[in-house]
């Protein structure tokens, strides 16, 4: 059964440490698995190592057993994640691990994928295996933030991305935008979107900017969806955002010539009815989650980014700010319409970075 963390050695430690690094080698890939990592240890010596890469490939513990082949046997498996337990496109880990004969099996957090949620660890403990977790728990669960949102609130991480001037202003009042930010700060939030399994915005953005939203000097084997809240369905056509496929439209509108137009530019169209004049934002996240969205990154201007806000649906605030002055009245990160200082929002602060000459504040809204 789970013991206690003060047990773990420094050894212990390390290897898991070990784990969760190489876990991060799938970030950008393994969407909507979760990044997991593999070290198996037998006297003192890493046998096998292994790390989830794409969804229907093997999992981390089956690469880093194939490595460690018969020395396995009486080994200790470090897992960032609770082995499986049951088949999905691949069978189950812990069988695998079992098979092998590894003797004791570290897990620095459980799966909290209801399919498996302890039955892994379960069953390695009833075979006679030492089992264990919570090693890192907290670097674990950063690292999976999303794939564990969609399995315990039904809805992806929410990370809203803003980049605004010494006083806050995402533009100036005639709406030109760019560029705030510099290079590095720009090269930074194509890692981000590089990770995310969609990117949000809302047609005041495409309207105003006509975004691809894609990710761009960077390498990646997949784009994230592209989502558009749509209301009226008034994306043009020609909207650079469908030079390449992969656009869900979110829309209250009914109107069969501009679902035609955009069909036939490659677009999906998903219809919501409307809550008080907006598209009820909490079901357009429901319907990406279902979609098997784990991290969501919202672009967007200052309404839509107001209104996610609000209705306390932001998880994560990357705020970049640019050592300038756009000065009054220019458009500002969010609207909030807060009556009382009182109502304020106080995201927490756990990282501050310089990138170039910008400043890129990390910000929690919901703790890992
Ligand atoms: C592990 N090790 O490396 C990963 C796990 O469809 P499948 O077979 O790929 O199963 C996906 C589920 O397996 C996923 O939702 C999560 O619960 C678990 N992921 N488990 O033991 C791994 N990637
Ligand atoms: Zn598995």
């Amino acid at each position: 059964m789970p013991v206690n963390a003060a047990e773990f050695t420094a050894q212990d430690h390390g290897y898991m440490q070990r784990a969760i690094d190489i876990a991060a080698l799938g970030l950008y890939t393994t969407t909507p698995n979760p990044r997991v990592g593999c070290v198996i240890v037998r006297d003192g010596h890493v046998v096998g190592e292994g790390w989830h890469a794409r969804a229907g490939e093997p999992h981390a513990e089956v690469h880093a057993l194939r490595q460690a082949g018969e020395l396995a046997r009486g080994a200790t498996a470090y897992v960032t994640l609770e082995p499986c337990s049951h088949h999905g496109r691949t069978p189950p880990c812990a069988d695998a691990l079992l098979a092998a004969g590894v003797a004791r099996v570290i897990a620095a957090m459980r799966d909290p994928n209801p399919l498996v949620a302890g039955r892994g660890l379960a069953r390695l403990a009833a075979a006679g295996v030492a089992v264990a977790s919570g090693l890192l728990q907290a670097q674990a669960l950063a690292q999976n933030a999303g794939f564990i949102s969609r399995m315990v609130r039904q809805r992806p991480w929410l990370r809203l991305k803003t980049a605004c001037s010494l006083d806050g202003r995402t533009a100036l009042a005639n709406g030109e935008s760019k560029w705030i930010t510099g290079a590095a700060a720009r090269a930074d939030v194509q890692r981000w979107r590089a990770r995310s399994c969609a990117m949000l915005t809302g047609i005041g953005t495409v309207l105003a900017d006509d975004p691809q939203l894609t990710v761009r000097d960077f390498p990646v084997e997949r784009q994230p969806l592209r989502v558009v809240l749509d209301r009226e369905l008034r994306t043009p056509p020609s909207a650079k955002l469908l030079a390449m496929p992969g656009v869900l439209l979110f829309t209250a509108a009914q109107d069969a010539t501009r679902q035609a137009a955009l069909r036939e530019r490659g677009a999906e169209i998903v219809m919501l009815p409307v809550a008080g004049n907006r598209l009820p934002l909490a079901m357009v996240l429901a319907a990406l989650a279902q979609r098997g969205c784990n991290e969501v990154m919202l672009e967007a201007g200052a309404t839509l980014a107001g209104s996610a806000l609000r209705a306390g649906l932001v998880d994560e605030l990357l705020l970049y700010q640019a050592p300038v002055l756009l000065g009054d009245p220019g458009r500002g990160v969010a609207s909030l319409e807060l009556a009382s200082m009182q109502d304020k929002l106080v995201p927490r602060v756990i990282e501050r970075r310089m990138l170039g000459d910008d400043l890129r504040t990390h910000m929690l809204f919901t703790p890992y």
